[in-house]
């Protein structure tokens, strides 16, 4: 499962909502990927979560969502057990200081094999970070949604989730005090992090844990 997120704010468009439905329907290392785009709700955002995991049960999750003004791919490490809003969501709801499963663990760490795919993607010409935080926004709240579900149900067995930076169309137009425009990353390279991350989850889950942990780098 590949998810997005609609647009939100006052950003120009959110290119994850492309991504998911570019994703939709491919087929990527011999494994069909089914594409589905989240709306930025705090309230909706676990039960439409919930309602794809029930019926299509994937493996894999790579979750995706917009952090503008990031440089360059962050792949997260954690979702914390958080919500407070520095914008309104797209229902005109700002939560502060509020849990985003009242009771639940402080926080999960991503299970996709986050520092693997940092690796790779800059292997392949993509740059990329480990990021400790994915903010306590909708995205946030999402990750720790998909990984409580996941502690409970068994269900995907690799999940995680990738910030993007603006798409180069958003930027031209959005100039900074400075003068200087905001980072930007192409849609095709955007794609190519999507089915790095898909890969890396596909391989650790079918090879040995001794063959992976033999990989170069580490
Ligand atoms: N980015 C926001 C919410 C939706 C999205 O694409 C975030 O980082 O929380």
């Amino acid at each position: 499962l590949v998810t997005g997120f609609e647009r939100f704010g006052k950003e120009y468009s959110n290119p994850t909502e492309r991504l998911a439905r570019s994703f939709d329907g491919r087929t990527v290392g011999g494994e069909k990927i089914v594409g589905r785009v989240l709306p930025v709700s705090y309230r909706k955002v676990g039960t439409s979560l919930r309602l794809i995991l029930d019926k299509e049960k994937p493996d894999v999750v790579v979750a995706t969502g917009l952090a503008g003004g990031r440089t360059d791919v962050s792949v997260e490490r954690v979702g914390v057990n958080a919500m407070d809003a520095q914008i309104p969501d797209n229902d005109g709801f700002s939560p502060h200081d509020a849990a985003v499963v009242k009771g639940g663990p402080a926080a999960y760490l991503s299970t996709f094999p986050c520092s693997k795919i940092v690796e790779d993607l800059r292997g392949k010409g993509v740059p990329a970070t480990l990021s400790y935080s994915a903010g306590t926004f909708i995205c946030n709240a999402l990750l720790y949604h998909l990984l409580h579900y996941a502690q409970r149900r068994g269900i995907p067995k690799k999940a995680g989730f990738l910030h993007f930076p603006y798409l180069p169309t958003d930027v031209v137009s959005r100039e900074s005090p400075f003068g200087m425009s905001k980072p930007s990353m192409s849609f095709p390279l955007m794609e190519k992090a999507v089915e790095v991350a898909v890969l890396d989850c596909l391989h650790g889950s079918t090879k040995s844990h001794g063959s992976r942990s033999q990989g170069i780098g580490g």
